[in-house]
């Protein structure tokens, strides 16, 4: 618990409306999408980097954990205070500072979501490329901390790819700036990088500088069924070989489409077995080149049905029960185990058989779906019970073919707590050692999002 003159400096530096010990805060800030739930002692919803470095600065003094969150729709466990400690909650830090459209820059504060930048760029002609499923909560400083990917991915690359700066506190209360807001800066260390992705552990992003894109003149959606998954995958794989990027190329199997039928009460794929939902754009003529040579390698993979959305609604109706799916699986069993392993693209066709015959032996029903034009999938194990051991010896077998493919155990949800145990599989003891050096670096007294990528937890304050 944080002691009363604690509580009552966090109420001085944030404002006591802004600084909660209630209940039923607690219960509202102890959660993510991983549906972990742990409580913390109290939460602070600061407003600029001055009130978060005064944090962090007290967080040194009285050793208390700080655990930053987003909107909590992480998928590894990421804000969730596994320790107790301060929710630092970023929800009041939401204002787009600058669209910049002669140097196609944004300039942004953490908490804002992140569909809202996409429509407000998007209303001056330019575009903001990542799209994690969850657009319409998540927010940018989460996508940051966890350098999300989503559904663009594969033509125009995840969140690290759009980041030319930062204004981060670290986890000793320093402000300082990453980057430049110019086209490229190579001064000294990547710091920006190293802030991307490292999971609201090594600093708290405050302003965050995005690069835009010019907004695609045309957009064809393709959607496809198939009668089997392995005509599915071998479709998705060959239309990367065929060297054409779609921006989205996205493979959702028989389980999750009844799902998400249920969960919207639509008819969507009429009993297929799996759909592969396929999205170019670029210059008009290209994308009706592109979009019916997609439409032709799909039929000659076995697809009976290939779609094209004709229109606007048509295209937003197939998203929408894509971008569904995460929430619709609670409607087969009360709890998931959601894994994003990434393989190389060749591999989705083998990757898939293995899960099916893990599924087999462990008796248990795994839904896949994802994004398979990045050879990411988000294996899903469904069961009644967390800590189902069958599912975690699933979840080990998994990891083991996935790095066997010389793939990764996370493509865009992070490690958290979720994957903590299984991060030593893939990066080895030389490199789990290099990554807790800069861990202590940073923050000596382990104060920021303790107890996330790494495992142990002897080392809480
Ligand atoms: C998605 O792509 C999200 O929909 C969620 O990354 C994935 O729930 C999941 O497994
Ligand atoms: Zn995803």
């Amino acid at each position: 618990m944080l002691k009363p003159s604690v509580v009552k400096e966090l109420k001085n530096i944030v404002g006591p409306a802004y600084l909660s010990t209630s209940p039923e805060d607690m219960v509202a800030y102890s959660y993510d999408a991983t549906q972990r739930e742990v409580l913390p002692w109290a939460v602070a919803r600061p407003v600029s980097a001055q009130e978060v470095s005064k944090i962090l600065r007290l967080a040194n003094r009285d050793l208390f954990p700080v655990v930053p969150r987003g909107a909590g729709t992480g998928m590894s466990g990421g804000s969730v205070p596994v320790n107790g400690g301060l929710v630092l909650s970023l929800e009041r830090m939401n204002r787009i500072l600058e669209i910049d459209d002669e140097n196609l820059v944004a300039v942004v504060q953490p908490g804002v979501v992140t569909g809202e930048l996409q429509r407000e760029v998007e209303a001056r002609g330019l575009f903001y490329p990542p799209d994690p499923a969850s657009n319409q909560f998540c927010t940018i400083g989460g996508n940051v901390a966890e350098c999300a990917g989503g559904l663009r991915a594969v033509k125009y690359g995840v969140t690290k790819d759009y980041v030319l700066g930062l204004e981060v506190v670290l986890p000793t209360g320093e402000i300082i700036r990453t980057g430049a807001r110019t086209a490229k800066s190579v001064a000294g260390y990547d710091l920006t990088k190293l802030i991307v992705g490292s999971e609201g552990t090594l600093g708290v992003a405050t302003t965050i500088i995005l690069r835009l894109l010019p907004l695609p003149e045309c957009v064809r959606t393709i959607s496809a069924f198939f009668n089997t998954i392995e005509d599915a995958s071998t479709a998705a794989a060959k239309i990367i070989a065929s060297r054409i990027i779609p921006r989205a190329l996205e493979f959702v199997d028989g389980h999750a489409l009844r799902a998400v039928e249920s969960y919207l009460k639509e008819d969507i794929a009429g009993g297929a077995t799996a759909m592969l939902l396929v999205e170019v754009d670029g210059a008009a003529d290209s994308t009706t080149r592109e979009s019916e040579r997609i439409a032709e390698i799909m039929t000659r993979a076995g697809a009976p049905n290939v779609k094209r959305a004709e229109t606007d609604a048509e295209r937003e109706q197939l998203w929408k029960a894509r971008r569904a799916i995460s929430p619709a699986l609670y409607t087969i069993k009360p709890k998931k185990v959601n894994e994003d392993i990434v393989v190389p693209r060749s591999r989705i066709p083998d990757i898939l058989r293995e899960i099916e015959e893990i599924a087999k032996r462990y008796e248990l029903l795994i839904v896949n779906f994802g994004h398979a034009g990045d050879g990411n999938i988000h294996t899903n194990i469904m069961i009644d019970e967390v800590d189902t051991p069958r599912a975690e010896s699933a979840v080990k077998e998994i990891f083991e073919s996935t790095l066997r493919m010389g793939g990764s155990i996370s493509g865009e949800h992070g490690i958290g707590l979720a994957k903590a145990a299984y991060l030593p599989m893939e990066v080895g003891p030389a490199a789990l050692a290099a990554m807790r050096h800069i861990k202590q670096a940073l923050d000596p007294n382990n104060i920021l999002n303790p107890g996330k990528i790494f495992m142990e937890r002897q080392d809480k304050p």
